[in-house]
């Protein structure tokens, strides 16, 4: 299980303008794998267009669909979001049911590609009410650090989630609560990703999560100050 050991990662959006000097930047970062995620305009063949310029790289790519119609298999996982803190079923296991669905008639496949770990699932806590992500799956964003890390408690505990991923999307979070939900996270992997655009922060979020997702920097503030995220 290689992600495991992952602390950096960078999302990239299919539906944002990809240029090769992002994507070769990106490639000789050090960076430990791309996720390909968008919450709009995110299409099957904008997803695999970006996945066929970053694959001959030859970093781990993981795609982190927003729905099962924009599903890419050929890469090296598929990380399936769980919005814990969702106001709406479709956002939990709605839109699970439905993708599986799309595949019952191969549903021994679909159980071996569960069993063998390319398909993870992770907990969404999602926590900027600003942020697209929030605004689509109708996320709960107003709960105190204590609830954030029951959120997490039922993801691991109750569910058996392999990752809890701390989403602040756009913004900067609150290292507080991010220290609160790794208390009550033992054996998951604790993602953070928002508002990460200089090397403090990265350093910050760091002591408390076991990997963080950098995205916006690189399409807002560039190149240079991408790298300077990096651990
Ligand atoms: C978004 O968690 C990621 O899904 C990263 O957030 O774009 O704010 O870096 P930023």
């Amino acid at each position: 299980m290689r992600w495991k050991k992952w602390r950096h990662i960078t999302k990239l959006d299919p539906d944002r303008v990809n240029t090769d000097e992002i994507i070769k930047a990106v490639a000789d970062s050090g960076t430990d794998a791309v996720m390909i995620s968008g919450t709009q305009n995110v299409t099957y063949e904008k997803s695999k267009s970006l996945i066929e310029k970053i694959s001959q790289y030859g970093l781990p790519v993981v795609v982190e669909p927003s729905d099962p119609s924009n599903v890419v298999f050929d890469v090296d996982y598929l990380f399936i979001p769980t919005v814990l803190n969702s106001a709406e079923g479709d956002w939990i296991t709605g839109k699970h049911a439905q993708w599986v669905r799309m595949h019952y008639e191969g549903l021994l496949k679909f159980a071996e590609m569960m069993d063998s770990g390319f398909i993870q699932l992770e907990g969404y806590i999602v926590l900027n009410p600003e942020s697209a992500v929030a605004r689509v799956t109708k996320a709960i964003c107003n709960i105190d650090k204590e609830l954030a890390a029951s959120y997490a408690f039922v993801g691991e505990k109750m569910f058996n989630l392999p990752i809890i991923y701390i989403e602040y999307s756009g913004t900067y979070g609150d290292p507080e609560l991010v220290a609160e939900v790794k208390k009550a996270v033992k054996k998951a992997r604790l993602f953070y990703g928002g508002g990460i655009d200089s090397g403090e922060k990265a350093k910050e979020m760091l002591k408390y999560a076991d990997a963080i997702i950098v995205g916006n920097v690189i399409y807002e503030k560039g190149v240079d100050a991408y790298l300077q995220t990096l651990p």
